[in-house]
C-alpha cells in the first residue's frame, strides 16, 4: 500500500499553472507568528491582492487539518490568522502535523518544499531565518538556509532579518552555494534598512536575469534555489542607525527570559514591534508587499521561459 501525500493545489493556482501563467507561492508563518492581529490578516490579503494586480497568481501555502494546502479561502487565511497556538512547522516538521491531521504554518523551508512539489519556482516573504546572533554558544541556524541549497526555488525577500548576523548568515550562504543576489543595488539590504555595511555577493538589475539564472542553475543540474535580495522602498525604512540600538535591546530581552529556539524569531518581532510603536511592522509591511510585486515580475519573466 503506498500512502498519498493529502496535498491540495487551490482550483486558481491549479487553472493558473494549467496555462502557464505566472504563480507566487507565500507563507504563513509570517501570518501566524510574524504579524499581530489584524495587521497580519490585512497583510496576507494585502500581499494576495498585489500579486494579482502585478498578474499573477498567489499560492499561500499552510497545512490545515492535516492537509498540505497551496492556495488557501480568504476564509481559511482569516482561520490561520486568528488562530493561537498554530505550529510553526520547518522541514523537520512538516510531515509529522501531516500525518497527525494538525494544522500549522509553513516557514520559508517548509513553504520552499510545498512550493515544488506544487511547480512552483518563486516566492516572496519577508525575511528568511539565518545564523543568529550568539550561535557560536546557541548553534541556532534557521533551516531556511540549507533548504536553499537544495530546493530549486527562487525566494525573494527583504535581505536576512536584522536581528541575525548578517555576516555569517552570508558566509553560511556560501558555503551551501546559495547565490544571494542584491536587487538593484551592490549592498545586502537588511531588512528594516535599505543598506547593511556588507556587500552582497551579486546584483541583479532585472527579473528577466534573476528569471535565466533560476532556469540556468537547473541546467547545470545543480540543486537549490536563489535568494533575491530587494531593498525595502526608501520611504518605508528604518535606518540602521535607529533599529540597531532597539535589536540589541531586543536580543537582551530574549536572554534574560531565556527565549530560544523556535520561539526566538517570533519573540524579537513582537519585541522589536513594541520598542518601535509599531514602526517596525509598517516597515515590514512595506517590505513584504515589494518582494511581492518582484516576486510575480520574475515568475512572469519564468513563463515565458518555458
Ligand atoms: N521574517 C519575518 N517574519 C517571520 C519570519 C521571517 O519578517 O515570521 C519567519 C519565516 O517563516 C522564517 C522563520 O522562515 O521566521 C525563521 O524562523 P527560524 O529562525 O526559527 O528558522
Ligand atoms: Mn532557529
Amino acid at each position: 500500500m503506498t500512502t498519498q501525500l493529502p496535498l491540495e493545489i487551490s482550483a486558481s493556482v491549479q487553472a493558473a499553472m494549467n496555462e502557464n501563467r505566472a504563480v507566487v507561492a507565500l507563507e504563513s508563518t509570517i501570518i501566524t507568528h510574524g504579524m499581530p492581529w489584524p495587521q497580519n490578516l490585512e497583510t496576507a490579503r494585502a500581499i494576495e491582492d498585489t500579486i494579482r494586480e502585478a498578474g499573477a497568481e498567489p499560492a499561500t501555502i499552510a497545512v490545515i487539518k492535516g492537509v498540505l494546502h497551496v492556495g488557501l479561502t480568504d476564509t481559511q487565511l482569516e482561520e490561520l490568522a486568528q488562530a493561537k497556538q498554530v505550529s510553526k512547522l520547518s522541514r523537520a516538521d512538516m510531515a509529522v502535523c501531516i500525518a497527525k491531521g494538525g494544522t500549522g504554518a509553513t516557514t520559508v523551508a517548509a513553504t520552499m518544499i510545498a512550493a515544488h512539489l506544487a511547480g512552483i519556482s518563486v516566492f516572496a516573504t519577508g525575511g528568511i531565518g539565518g545564523v543568529h546572533r550568539g550561535a557560536d554558544q546557541s548553534f541556532d541556524i534557521s533551516a531556511d538556509l540549507q533548504e536553499l541549497s537544495q530546493t530549486p526555488v527562487t525566494v525573494v525577500c527583504a535581505g536576512a532579518k536584522a536581528i541575525l548576523d548578517l555576516p555569517k548568515t552570508l558566509e553560511v550562504l556560501e558555503t551551501l552555494g546559495v547565490p544571494v543576489m542584491a536587487y538593484g543595488q551592490d549592498t545586502l539590504p537588511a531588512f528594516w534598512s535599505r543598506a547593511s555595511s556588507l556587500k552582497a555577493p551579486l546584483r541583479a538589475d532585472d527579473p528577466a536575469a534573476i528569471a535565466k539564472s533560476h532556469v540556468m542553475r537547473k541546467a547545470l543540474g545543480v540543486p537549490g534555489g536563489q535568494l533575491v535580495t530587494n531593498p525595502i522602498p526608501i520611504e518605508a525604512e528604518v535606518p540602521q542607525s535607529e533599529i540597531n540600538p532597539i535589536i540589541k535591546r531586543a536580543t537582551q530581552d530574549a536572554d534574560t527570559h531565556g527565549i530560544s529556539g523556535k520561539d526566538l524569531t517570533p519573540y524579537l518581532l513582537q519585541r522589536i514591534f513594541e520598542l518601535t510603536d509599531g514602526r517596525s511592522l509598517d516597515a515590514n509591511i512595506a517590505l513584504v508587499l515589494n518582494n511581492a510585486r518582484l516576486g510575480a515580475k520574475i515568475a512572469q519573466e519564468l513563463t515565458s521561459l518555458k
